[in-house]
């Protein structure tokens, strides 16, 4: 099956591991809510001097004119998955979108003015929409029923993709490839949604670059992986990536 690879690539597996991971500065025992700000600021203070001693002022003050990214971002909110960490990405480099399950929703104005702003005032001419192995609005996607209302509004369009394509999920061997698989059939759906957004196919007729990549970071070794869906011009995810999809009896909408 063509997209069968899609299935075993993302697989989670949990190792645990023998060597001792750096302590987090924040850990829940140790500290009260004071002491979370002591912390932040106190590290920001150590971060901010160390680059003005690696790098000299301009460390700083060459973005005070303003920003000229590239990329725009728009991936998980999970801590587990900092964007900007796992790029080595510094200041003025991404554009950067996060909310639960990397959602792009339709009608929502937070994610759709970020969209908007990098595209027109940004003039970004790339788009990474990433998800995640092991994404919690995923899982909860399959059974919303007990989520808060805001949560389960904002993830409806994760859990008719499920709906629209249980039987074939359903079927998977186990829990994780299931989530697996949906994590990345809901980031073919919003590549797809995306090249079908105003201010993108706006700026494809006017000529600009944009490039619409899907990717899934695996939370097990920290890797970015490629989806392989990647749109730039207007109609090509329908031309290209839908009709395999299609054929194999899996289908999602563009349009919520
Ligand atoms: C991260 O990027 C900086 C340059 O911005 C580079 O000096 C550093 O080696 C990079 N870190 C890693 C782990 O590659
Ligand atoms: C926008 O970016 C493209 C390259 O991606 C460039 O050709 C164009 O001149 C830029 N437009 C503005 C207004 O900066
Ligand atoms: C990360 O994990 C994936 C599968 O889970 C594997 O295909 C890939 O080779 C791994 N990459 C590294 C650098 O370990
Ligand atoms: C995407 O393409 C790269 C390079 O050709 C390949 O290594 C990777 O396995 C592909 N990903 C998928 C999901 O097919
Ligand atoms: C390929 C496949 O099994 N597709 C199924 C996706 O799920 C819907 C709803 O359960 C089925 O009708 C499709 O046949």
């Amino acid at each position: 099956m063509l997209y069968s690879k899609f299935i075993s690539a993302g697989l989670l597996s949990v190792v645990a591991s023998a060597t001792v991971v750096p302590r987090g500065l924040f850990a829940k025992d140790s500290l009260v809510r004071r002491d979370i700000v002591d912390t932040i600021i106190s590290e920001d203070e150590h971060w901010a001097e160390a680059n003005i001693a690696n790098y000299g002022p301009e460390f700083f003050t060459s973005h005070l004119a303003g920003q000229n990214p590239d990329l725009l971002y728009i991936g998980c909110s999970d801590s587990r998955v900092p964007s900007d960490v796992f790029m080595n990405a510094t200041l003025g480099e991404v554009f950067t979108h996060r909310n639960i399950a990397n959602s792009i929703v339709l009608g929502d104005p937070n994610t759709m003015s970020v969209i908007d702003y990098a595209l027109v005032h940004l003039n970004v001419s790339t788009i990474a929409i990433t998800g995640h192995t092991g994404c919690g609005g995923v899982k909860a996607s399959m059974d919303p029923e007990e989520l808060e209302k805001s949560i389960k509004t904002f993830i409806k369009p994760i859990t008719r993709l499920y709906q629209k394509n249980k039987s074939y999920i359903d079927a998977l061997p186990t829990d994780a490839e299931r989530q697996s698989f949906l994590v990345q059939l809901n980031v073919m759906r919003l590549v797809r949604l995306a090249s079908n957004l105003k201010t993108v196919t706006e700026r494809w007729e006017k000529g600009l670059p944009l490039v619409i990549h899907g990717l899934v970071y695996r939370m097990e070794n920290g890797t970015l992986h490629d989806l392989n869906v990647t749109v730039s011009s207007k109609g090509q995810f329908d031309e290209l990536y839908y009709p395999p999809l299609k054929a194999q009896g899996l289908e999602f909408c563009a349009c919520s």
